[in-house]
């Protein structure tokens, strides 16, 4: 009990300067606070239901029920520690209907959350935290930011679904006491969200952001160009996004693109939530958005036609022409001024209509022109058979072709695990699914959840790995409620794989754990695939 030694001091401080108080018993004074918060009879309180798992949770059986006088204190009060004060008190008023005051103060009053950045007891990393749920109060500890933000995920996943609904419930809000510390596996826990194949406006984009965040997800990868489309305003080359932004596939119509000041409200939202966007531009290959329009991208001088089918594989830039390696070092100089984050993915998947050579110098063209933009280059898995400057990372996704990642592995390149076998949600996860394709087979949420990233594939192991992520391509999803069905509750299970130490992967307890997340998902709001597979709640 954490006010008691506070209690303790406070009546000490009294006696020496002599004023005469008659202690209490200090004990029961310190019971009687606690009290205060006790939770009403037959409450029930678990840590049992956390996903992803954290390295260690320790309750010791009592409960804490967050009062109305709760206030957030931040310490110290900077700006962005009182943003993450704002962004949990944001999450839990509408429930609750509390106010919820959010204050700096480095000393913790009862019956408050209390966040703080310090040094705890273990050595807690980027993303990690310390929880101590105490019967008269929360302490949230992070070395970094990003820490207090993730152990915020799971303080509200401790709270009863309900805590979710964006209108007043009846509470009790009670929480397990104990202790949770707890801090990635993995530095990259990434969503892939293709918006070229069909567009998302910034609204849905914002939306999944903040389901993603509940899992602790810190990339978001958008894939913003491809054949069917261009989808950010590049200035100094505008019909990129005036006529290649205009259609989608299926062939609807409509400024179908991200101005760069909504790319930059997306980035800033992702950023408040400690999550990285990183943009891809997808070269020389998946390019007939770009070809379409402008002539001079062409080998032959003719631009294409825009297209809306679903192929893969037919366009290519022209490789060494003047006019295409102006066009890569503008792209990649305005998307890099618009991305604080260290990445920017250069595509380079399926050329297939490249020259194994003229696709080897083009990669190898990229690599310094990235390195002039400050920063690291991030690819799929491909660009293992071009010669790889260091530090690149090399993104997995092809079950039936371990080569190129393998290839890039030998260069000293990192690997990022999408295996599309496992990761790739617009896989279907039954015969029963109407939206998605098979060509990976069918990926059910025991499939997403149950597999180690370092023993996926030979050769790659746990020092190479930078992370996993999940890739929602979308050419047969197109709206909000296609991505949610689609993206959960597969995303749960990879983000788990992607956070929780190995030794904890166990599809039966997974199983019961993410059920109890259904009722957290719907108050959200957000859909969800119910296959009989997982016992919903
Ligand atoms: C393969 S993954 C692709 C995408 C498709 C996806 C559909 C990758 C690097 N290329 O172009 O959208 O399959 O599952």
């Amino acid at each position: 009990m954490r006010y008691a030694a506070h209690l303790l001091v406070v009546l000490l401080l009294g006696a020496a300067c002599g004023n005469g108080a008659v202690p209490p018993d200090t004990a029961d004074a310190a019971a009687d606070v606690a009290s205060a918060f006790a939770c009403p009879p037959g409450t029930v309180a678990t840590m049992a239901n956390l996903v992803p798992l954290p390295v260690a949770s320790t309750p010791d059986g009592g409960q804490f029920c967050l009062p109305a006088s709760a206030a957030i204190e931040v310490n110290p009060p900077t700006p962005e520690l009182l943003a993450i004060g704002q962004y949990l008190a944001a999450q839990l008023r509408p429930a609750t209907g509390f106010a919820l005051e959010v204050r700096g103060t480095a000393t913790p009053q009862p019956g408050n959350i209390h966040l703080a950045k310090a040094q705890g007891k273990w050595a807690l990393g980027e993303e990690g935290y310390g929880l101590t749920i105490a019967a008269d109060g929360v302490t949230l500890t992070a070395a970094q930011p990003a820490g207090l933000m993730r152990g915020i995920q799971t303080l509200r996943q401790l709270l009863p679904a309900t805590i979710e609904a964006g209108t007043p419930q009846p509470g009790p809000w009670p929480l397990a006491t104990g202790t949770i510390h707890d801090q990635p596996r993995f530095a990259w826990r990434g969503l892939m969200l293709d918006v070229a194949r069909h567009f998302f406006a910034v609204a849905d984009v914002k939306r999944l952001i903040d389901a993603a965040a509940y899992y602790k997800i810190n990339r978001l990868h958008l894939h913003l160009t491809d054949d069917q489309g261009w989808r950010l305003v590049i200035t100094s080359w505008p019909q990129l996004s005036a006529l290649g932004g205009s259609t989608e596939v299926g062939g609807a119509t409509g400024p179908l693109f991200y101005s760069q000041a909504e790319f930059a409200d997306l980035v800033a939202y992702a950023a408040a939530r400690y999550i990285t966007v990183v943009p891809e531009i997808d070269m020389p290959g998946h390019s007939n958005a770009a070809l379409a329009s402008y002539a001079a991208l062409n080998c032959d001088n003719t631009a294409t036609a825009l297209y809306t089918g679903t192929e893969v594989g037919f366009s290519s830039l022209c490789i060494d022409a003047t006019p295409t390696t102006k066009f890569v070092g503008d792209v990649l100089g305005e998307v890099s001024k618009l991305t604080p984050g260290a990445w920017l993915h250069i595509g380079d998947d399926e050329a297939k209509s490249t020259s194994a050579a003229d696709y080897a110098s083009f990669v190898q063209a990229l690599q310094p022109m990235v390195a002039a933009t400050g920063k690291k280059l991030i690819g799929w898995a491909d660009i293992g058979h071009a010669t790889l400057t260091s530090g690149a990372i090399s993104q997995h996704w092809n079950p039936y072709d371990p080569t190129s990642v393998q290839l890039a592995v030998q260069q000293h390149a990192q690997a990022l695990l999408s295996p599309a076998n496992r990761a790739y949600l617009d896989m279907k996860y039954d015969a029963d699914t109407p939206l998605g394709q098979v060509w990976a087979g069918l990926v059910d949420e025991q499939q997403a959840y149950a597999w180690n990233p370092a023993t996926e594939v030979p050769g790659v192991g746990e020092a190479d790995i930078v992370g996993v992520e999940a890739a929602l391509w979308t050419e047969t999803i197109v709206t909000l409620a296609d991505i949610e069905v689609m993206t959960f509750p597969r995303l749960a299970g990879l983000a788990e794989v992607g956070w929780s130490p190995v030794a904890s992967n166990d599809w039966a307890g997974y199983r019961l754990r993410i059920a109890a997340h259904g009722p957290r998902l719907s108050a959200m709001g957000v859909g969800f695939y119910k296959s009989a597979r997982i016992p919903w709640e």
